[in-house]
């Protein structure tokens, strides 16, 4: 494990390398210089899963038979065009939702040299995509498949996104608006296919498999995300800033959290007109008196029964599965996100 992280490594720097070495930098240093440190503060400074997962996935759909130098590599560039996409994603999320820190480190834009240069260094981390499909799996028979792929999803999540942003439009704050199809819809296309179902649907495409045969797994994978999303919403109120790098703003943001959708389902009238007078407001005596009423309606203990529950609901699903190494790939990543802290 510790070999394949810095194995890993190696390919995001000789990733890099390729991408500065274009003729866009030759005219100043200055431009090379800015991309170089742009990319080491937010592409490779996060627990890796989504790229390293393209790996693992990968040895587990070859069972067994060990994978080539050559073969390895190409998971890892994979993965890395994966971690390019989040990191794209969360510079201009970061923005959007007027976050302070990221992964243990002020957020991007937060800088005093960057600021709305984010904005395009958002664009650039996107452009770098293709170069290194291009560069790598051009002469590939998927090439298209793999194109096709990261656009859709890239789709996908900017429409997820989109949802989750203009529900929270400011003068239409109505929280009565909240449920959980809403919930569900948003956190679907903002994040599970681009975290969960991308990396297997790479593997699968690098293995020579037709991802038109594989809707089982997606839909495992797309719950699977969805899940994960709600940890995300519970960790940005209950989670320890110190643990997940960030500090939670989904409160001051009026977002669609699982959190506010349960208390509206649990709360009585009053903590109702509570939650209504608080909910979506920057002062941090509104925000103490919404994690007040979370913790009134023990919300934590409501999101570990769900927790314990979609653990036992998608172990069914996969058992149910007929291919062992798909079932071992999919164990796999649940075993990574049960119960996780960060
Ligand atoms: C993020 O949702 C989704 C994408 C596509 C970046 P979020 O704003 O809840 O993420 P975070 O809590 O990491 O800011
Ligand atoms: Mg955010
Ligand atoms: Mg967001
Ligand atoms: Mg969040």
């Amino acid at each position: 494990m510790a070999d394949l992280r810095s194995k890993f490594m190696e390919v995001y720097s000789l990733l890099k390398s390729e991408l500065l070495d274009d003729p866009a930098f030759e005219f100043t240093d200055a431009s090379r210089q800015w991309v170089e440190r742009m990319l080491d503060y937010n592409v490779p400074g996060g627990k890796l899963n989504r790229g390293l997962s393209v790996i693992d996935s990968y040895k587990l759909l070859k069972e067994g038979q060990e994978l080539t130098e050559d073969e390895i590599f190409l998971a890892c560039a994979l993965g890395w065009c994966i971690e390019w996409l989040q990191a794209y994603f969360l510079v201009l999320d970061d923005i959007m939702d007027n976050s302070y820190t990221r992964r243990g480190q002020p957020c991007w834009f937060r800088l005093d040299k960057v600021g709305l240069i984010a904005v395009n260094d958002g664009v650039l981390l996107r452009n770098h995509i293709p170069r290194v499909l291009k560069k790598h799996f051009r002469e590939k028979p998927y090439y298209v498949d793999l194109i096709d792929l990261f656009n859709e999803v890239e789709f996908q999540t900017a429409s997820g996104q989109m949802i989750d942003l203009i529900t929270t439009i400011e003068g239409e704050k109505d929280l009565s608006k909240y449920s959980l199809p809403i919930h569900r819809r948003i956190v679907q296309y903002k994040t599970a296919y681009y975290s969960f179902y991308l990396p297997v649907a790479c593997a699968l495409l690098i293995s020579g498999a037709n991802l038109d045969n594989h809707i089982e797994v997606k839909n495992v994978l797309v719950e699977m995300g969805t899940y994960f999303q709600v940890q995300d919403d519970y960790l940005d109120c209950f989670g320890d800033p110190e643990k997940i790098g960030k500090i939670g703003t989904d409160i001051e943001d009026f977002k669609c959290s699982w959190l506010v959708v349960k208390a509206l389902e649990l709360c009585n009238e009053e903590q109702k007109k509570a939650l209504f007078e608080n909910y979506g407001k920057l002062d941090p005596a509104n925000v103490s008196e919404v994690k007040a009423l979370y913790k009134e309606l023990d919300l934590q203990g409501v999101f570990f029964d769900y927790e314990k529950k979609m653990y036992e609901k998608l172990s069914a699903s996969i058992e149910a599965h007929p291919s062992k190494a798909v079932q071992a790939l999919l164990k796999s990543f649940l075993g990574k996100i049960y119960k996780r802290q960060k």
